[in-house]
């Protein structure tokens, strides 16, 4: 069955701000209070969807969440007659919160939802699980709408299924595709599932210590419970543990420290506990699967890439992709040039050709970068096959000109500097709305925001 893999990028939401929510995360951490520009980083998230769209790689937007959300401050007891009397009350009583019910962070769509394609599920459907993102409260609460838009968008049951995301508290942490890598000889064939964890949360496995510094978020449990959700073969899914030191030098998703392609595992040599093993049982399962195909595991040592500038250069987070031509292409974000041990390992794995990765493309995101989200953060993954395309709102694709509306809409609606003080600002919450109200009208998507339907 012939498939294409579709990458939803989120749009960066109008109140991109630096709160430094994110413990755990150094990026965020270390921007805290800086002034920030929306509008840059929409454009910034745009340019880099374009440029992939015109590489050939299939292109889709999901739009941003509404923020700062009213709806949570009313559940959380703040009132007033109108939204702007109850956003008042949270700046005066409890800016924290406001400051966390106000971030842009639904732009990393990679933490959106896991996603399984038809050609690996025993129904034959693509399924999605909206992460629960319990690890942070700012993030906590995105679900709901995430599953609205998702339901928005695979709309037709008989492909597709929305399940609810996991509940449970930490125990079922589930930060979504950001922690797990499918492998397979071509986008639309059967797929081998690289599930990974930071700790086991119910289950104590013969494991060595949790990260110290730095929490987990990840559960085995959440993990085990997609794989069964999602249906997918038993023999079809590896499960591995991140590495404690990675997640403690920064590491906080997996996909900042691996990214897979096709058959292609690009991984650091600490990525995981005990990493060869984890390589052997990948080889070993893929090899169950496909007979004409093999992995191709491509190790960074730690002597030639410290965590720490993995960490700081985003090497990781690169996306790798397949382009028309059938080669492979890095998407990386331009601190991976500013580091010398990664540009060079970059330069030599171009230059040795003995892979299908052939060129490599580095993007300005720093608006998101100093949030700790790169290129790969920004997008989620769906494979879907011709006719599972086609049953998409057909303006959630990339063409032209959608992105030519999309960059005008930016231009109109984005502030150009948000400080975390402006958060507070009545004026903010309506000019997001004016916004998301046009751009569901733009995308074709129908009302997904409960401003929309409750006619706050
Ligand atoms: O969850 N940052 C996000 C970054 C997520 C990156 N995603 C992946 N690696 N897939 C996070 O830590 C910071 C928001 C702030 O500090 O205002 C934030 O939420």
């Amino acid at each position: 069955m012939t498939a294409r893999e579709v990458n939803f990028d989120g749009l960066v939401g109008p109140t991109h701000n630096y709160a430094g929510l994110s413990h755990g995360n150094v990026a965020s951490m270390s921007h805290r209070g800086a002034v920030s520009n929306p509008r840059e980083a929409a454009l910034q998230g745009l340019a880099k969807m374009k440029f992939l769209a015109d590489l050939g790689v299939p292109q889709a937007v999901l739009p941003p969440h509404e923020r700062p959300a009213i709806e949570t401050l009313r559940r959380l007891g703040f009132t007033g007659h109108d939204d702007a009397a109850v956003l008042h009350a949270a700046a005066r009583q409890a800016p924290a919160l406001l400051a966390a019910c106000s971030s842009a962070s639904s732009m990393w769509v990679a933490n959106a939802a896991t996603v399984t394609p038809s050609a690996d599920t025993a129904d034959g459907r693509v399924h999605f699980t909206p992460a629960n993102l319990t690890a942070k409260f700012h993030r906590s609460i995105e679900p709901p709408q995430t599953a609205r838009t998702l339901r928005a968008i695979f709309r037709d049951p008989a492909r597709f299924v929305v399940h609810e995301p996991i509940t449970g508290a930490q125990a079922m942490g589930d930060e979504g595709a950001a922690n797990h890598t499918r492998f397979a000889p071509g986008h639309g064939r059967r797929g081998l599932h690289l599930f990974v964890y930071g700790h086991r949360a119910l289950e104590a496995g013969a494991e060595p210590a949790r990260s110290r510094k730095f929490p987990s978020r990840q559960s085995f449990e959440a993990s085990a419970a997609i794989r069964r959700l999602h249906l997918i073969a038993d023999q079809s899914a590896v499960f591995a543990q991140q590495h404690p030191e990675a997640i403690d030098a920064g590491v906080f998703h997996n996909d900042v420290i691996s990214v897979g392609n096709e058959n292609v595992f690009l991984y650091h040599e600490r990525a995981f506990v005990r990493t060869p093993e984890v390589i052997a049982d990948l080889e070993r399962a893929y090899a169950a699967l496909h007979r004409n195909s093999a992995l191709i595991p491509l190790m960074v040592p730690a002597n030639r890439v410290p965590l720490a500038d993995a960490v700081n250069s985003y090497l990781f987070n690169s996306q790798l992709v397949t382009t028309s031509r059938g080669r492979m292409a890095l998407i990386a974000p331009t601190n991976c040039a500013e580091i010398p041990s990664v540009k060079t390992f970059i330069r030599n794995l171009l230059a040795r050709g003995r892979t299908p990765l052939r060129e490599v493309h580095y993007f300005d995101l720093k608006q998101s970068m100093r949030n700790g989200g790169g290129p790969a953060c920004l997008r989620l993954r769906v494979v879907l096959t011709k006719t599972e395309l086609a049953a998409l709102p057909p303006r959630i694709l990339l063409s032209g000109a959608t992105y030519a509306a999309l960059v005008t809409w930016v231009k109109k609606h984005y502030r150009d500097r948000l400080a975390t003080a402006d958060l507070a600002d009545p004026q903010l919450l309506q000019e997001t709305r004016r916004a998301l109200d046009e751009l569901t009208a733009l995308l074709g998507l129908g009302s997904i925001y409960p401003f929309q339907t409750t006619g706050a």
